[in-house]
């Protein structure tokens, strides 16, 4: 399955893309980061570069997209939020990408990677649908080649996250990916094109736990390290109660669910965004998306995340990963000795720090 992973470089979005660079059925096109998210899109753009250098995919071909919205009434996420996601990787271990393949075209990125491809390309899109919504309306003779649509995004049956960052706010409806740009949002379930929506109604369902995050605090390889830095910020930040009620792994599970959907009862709906409150509506239309309405076994999805990551980079050979964590200088403190030192340490039990 060739993907472009199309996201707005939070947390989430971070442990989505280790997934998806882990897993055996998926080979990465590109990134493309959304400048109507969580992260500002070059910062952010610059910060999912440095994740691929520990993911040996240094050279990845990487964009941010434009930073309005299609829509007028979109609405950008907090400008605090915004500052710390743009932080998210500083005193983290990952080391910085010195000469990303970056570019400012996220849209002309996409209709690249799907032109040069006689492969279809799925699309994975874990932001605000800018960048989507762009591409298949300037490009529509690419549609057939676009294998599928996977979006985080939406609450259909459920209530909306936007009071969760916006206490004041009176909306109840909308979910964050979708308020950020309703009629990007709207072209892209309205488009006919397959999409797979993987909304807070499925999300819901596989809550965090204290055992989970536990576990994460065992793990030497770095790109676990890094998930339970990156899950370490929002325990500090929210408090440990808090972060196993309110906090979930979004865009991971959408990922999930698009490298194996059987984990998922989808249900076939014509959705559309409410002008008023951007929420997503169930409605009668011509098309319909593929909705994510209930999560199988819910209570394994976790550790199914974190096996398929420990066996993916197991097999990093397999997927000719070449880069940083496979070659690294020596006065790196994730230097070339570190992979073997690790793997002394799940013979011996011994902790690398
Ligand atoms: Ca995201």
């Amino acid at each position: 399955m060739k993907v472009v992973f199309d996201n707005d470089a939070s947390s989430d979005d971070i442990i989505a893309l280790i997934y998806l660079a882990a897993h055996p059925k998926v080979t990465l096109e590109a990134i493309t980061v959304t400048g109507t998210g969580e992260a500002h899109g070059r910062q952010g753009a610059q910060n999912m570069a440095d994740v691929c250098t520990l993911l040996g995919l240094a050279q990845l071909p990487i964009a941010y997209g434009r930073d309005t919205p299609l829509s007028a009434s979109g609405k950008p996420f907090p400008a605090a939020l915004r500052s710390a996601v743009d932080a998210i990787l500083t005193d983290r271990d990952v080391p910085k990408n010195p000469n990303p393949n970056l570019s400012d075209n996220a849209v002309a990125l996409i209709k690249n990677c799907i032109e040069k491809n006689d492969e279809k390309i799925t699309l994975v899109a874990t932001g605000p649908l800018t960048n989507i919504a762009e591409l298949i309306t300037h490009y529509p003779h690419l549609n057939d080649k676009i294998e599928n649509i996977v979006v985080m995004g939406g609450a259909v049956r459920v209530p909306g996250n936007i009071q969760a960052l916006v206490p004041e706010s009176d909306n109840t409806s909308a979910e964050w990916n979708i308020y950020a740009d309703p009629a990007a949002a709207e072209i892209v379930f309205s488009s006919g094109l397959p999409v797979t929506l993987v909304p807070l109604d499925a999300t819901n369902q596989v809550p965090m736990t204290k055992e989970f995050y536990d576990s994460l605090s065992e793990q030497t390889r770095p790109e676990l390290r890094l998930i339970y830095q990156l899950l370490t910020v929002f325990v500090g930040f929210l408090g440990m109660e808090l972060f196993l009620s309110e906090f979930y792994l979004w865009d991971p599970l959408a990922a999930m669910i698009c490298c194996d959907p059987e984990i998922a009862v989808m249900e076939r709906m014509s959705l559309s965004v409410n002008p008023e409150t951007a929420g997503t509506e169930e409605v009668c239309g011509p098309h319909k998306v593929n909705v994510a309405a209930e999560i199988l076994n819910p209570e394994t999805v976790l550790q199914r995340l974190i096996e398929k990551i420990k066996s993916g980079l197991r097999s990093g050979g397999e997927k000719n990963y070449s880069g940083y964590f496979f070659k690294k200088p020596a006065d790196n403190r994730l230097g070339n000795d570190s992979a073997v030192r690790e793997e002394k340490d799940e013979t011996s039990g011994l902790r690398l720090e």
